[in-house]
């Protein structure tokens, strides 16, 4: 007999995806969107914490930034892996890291297990940190991290830094920067969102051979929070589950649209992505 209380009912075990990511109080960004996207795809989240952003609501919510010592970093991971058997958890996804150090230990880390799926969300910059460590950050994430990933999802901003370009105004140029970052990760997905004109908000994915656009109208022309982490989050899951790249490019998508229709206001600038819609 099951028994809803202790949650033997529900059938098969869940797939399981593993996470390191930064934590961001208000809900609307990192670990917090990333677990709870998790949960509502079916697959059973598990992580380690790099950092910690705290907004600050008496100074405009600027990022107040904490990384989390890098010893701490390697024994989350190391329960965390311990805990579950490659053979059960072979995807991961990597959020805001934030420091070289951190960049350091996650590497070392993650070069620990072979992973079939590593979603790389390159998170390059924080508003809490200064401009030269920001770059400190950015070239060690490209140096490595990125040559572990199997999937990246840059934004405009990030795949116009990954990619070297001057800039990237319109679609075309947004593929090409995928194109250009592909030479460095078999898969790509630069996310135009509302970054870019157009009626649409437009993510072109590089698969090595060929881009496919995943194309919905915008919903409104004001930035959302979480998007780019719930979009990630969602790839993750869906290949946690064994999907292939396009319908688990195009589930996330689904996924982020709706959570944007139906997002949360708070007293932050931004709106942020319900997960649950
Ligand atoms: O959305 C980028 C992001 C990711 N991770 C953390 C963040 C933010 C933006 O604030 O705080 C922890």
């Amino acid at each position: 007999m099951t028994n809803s209380v202790t949650g033997t009912g529900s059938g098969a075990t869940p797939p399981i995806a593993f996470v390191v990511a930064g934590s961001e109080a208000t809900g609307g960004a990192g670990f917090q969107v990333d677990l709870k996207t998790f949960q509502q795809l079916g697959v059973y989240g598990v992580g380690a914490l790099s950092c910690i952003v705290a907004f600050n609501p008496a100074d405009g919510w600027a990022h107040r930034f904490h990384p989390v010592d890098p010893v701490i970093i390697a024994e989350q991971f190391e329960a965390a892996l311990a805990a579950h058997s490659p053979e059960r958890m072979n995807t991961a996804k990597v959020g805001m890291l934030g420091t070289p150090a951190t960049i350091d230990v996650v590497a070392e880390k993650l070069a620990g297990r072979d992973w079939k799926n590593l979603v790389l969300d390159p998170v390059l910059i924080c508003k809490g940190q200064e401009p030269g460590a920001a770059l400190d950050t950015d070239n060690a994430l490209k140096e490595k991290i990125l040559p572990l990933a199997t999937v990246v999802t840059p934004n405009v901003f990030e795949a116009t830094s990954l990619s070297g370009m001057d800039h990237i105004d319109t679609v075309d140029e947004l593929a090409e920067a995928a194109k250009r970052i592909g030479e460095k990760v078999p898969y790509v997905l630069a996310k135009g969102g509302v970054e870019l004109p157009g009626e649409d908000a437009v993510d072109v994915l590089w698969d090595g051979h060929e881009i496919t656009r995943f194309t919905a109208p915008k919903i409104g022309e004001q930035r959302v929070s979480g998007a780019g982490c719930t979009v990630a989050a969602a790839l993750t899951a869906e290949l946690a589950k064994g999907s292939d790249i396009l319908t688990a490019v195009d589930t996330a998508k689904k996924m982020v649209t709706r959570g944007i229709e139906h997002r949360v206001s708070a007293n932050t600038p931004f709106d942020t992505v319900w997960q649950g819609a």
